[in-house]
């Protein structure tokens, strides 16, 4: 499976959620597909996607949080299986793009490509619901059910190592930042029925 491929699959169910996003190639795609001022595409900060996303999810329970991860960020914060499992958000969903490499700085291999087994390890740390999802289609069926579930979980779904040709978005970290936070505020804000 191509990860734009994946993406595209399952953009309906994001563009009105609360995204964070890996930076590189991940970002990239998810920008080209529509951007919104919802998502965040967390640069620099490798790994903490999963954290960010965790924080936001327990500070908007009424809100749906999806994080879109790498194999190489997350092993990189692998104790973030437990933290997530230890608070569990049911508002919280967690998809892990496995592509066994660093794609967005050359493709080298990560450790996945030799045997470790993130939804094992998902599993493993307590997170409640883990899926393995390998086709755009049982991907957006994961996903849909996984936000009808209200109940924290892990997707994992291994795509193939291919990127966009260009990472380029023409949105300026600060400016995605500034804008980001004012909606999670108006979020916050929105009377709950
Ligand atoms: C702390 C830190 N180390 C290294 C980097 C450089 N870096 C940026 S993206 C990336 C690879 C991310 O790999 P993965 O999560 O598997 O996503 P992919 O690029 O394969 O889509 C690396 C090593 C960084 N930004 N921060």
């Amino acid at each position: 499976m191509l990860r734009a491929d994946a993406l595209e699959a399952i953009y309906p169910e994001l563009r009105d959620r609360v995204v964070v996003t890996i930076m590189g190639a991940v970002a990239a795609e998810l920008y080209t597909l529509g951007h919104r001022p919802t998502f965040f595409y967390l640069e620099h900060a490798m790994g903490m996607a999963s954290s960010m996303g965790l924080g936001i999810a327990l500070a908007l329970p009424e809100q749906q949080v999806v994080v879109l991860d790498g194999d190489g960020s997350l092993l990189m914060n692998l104790g973030t299986l437990s933290t997530l499992a230890r608070y569990r958000p049911g508002n919280l969903l967690h998809i892990v793009f496995d592509n066994e490499s660093l794609l967005s700085v050359g493709g080298f291999p990560t450790a996945t490509s030799t045997g470790t087994d993130l939804a094992g390890v998902a599993r493993a740390c307590g997170v409640p619901r883990v899926e393995e999802a390998n086709t755009p289609e049982r991907l957006k069926q994961a996903v849909s059910e996984a936000l009808a579930s209200d109940t924290l979980t892990t997707i994992v779904s291994k795509v193939e190592a291919v990127g966009p040709k260009s990472f380029h978005m023409d949105l300026p970290l600060l400016e995605n930042r500034f804008q980001f936070k004012r909606a999670l505020e108006a979020l916050r804000n929105q009377p709950t029925e």
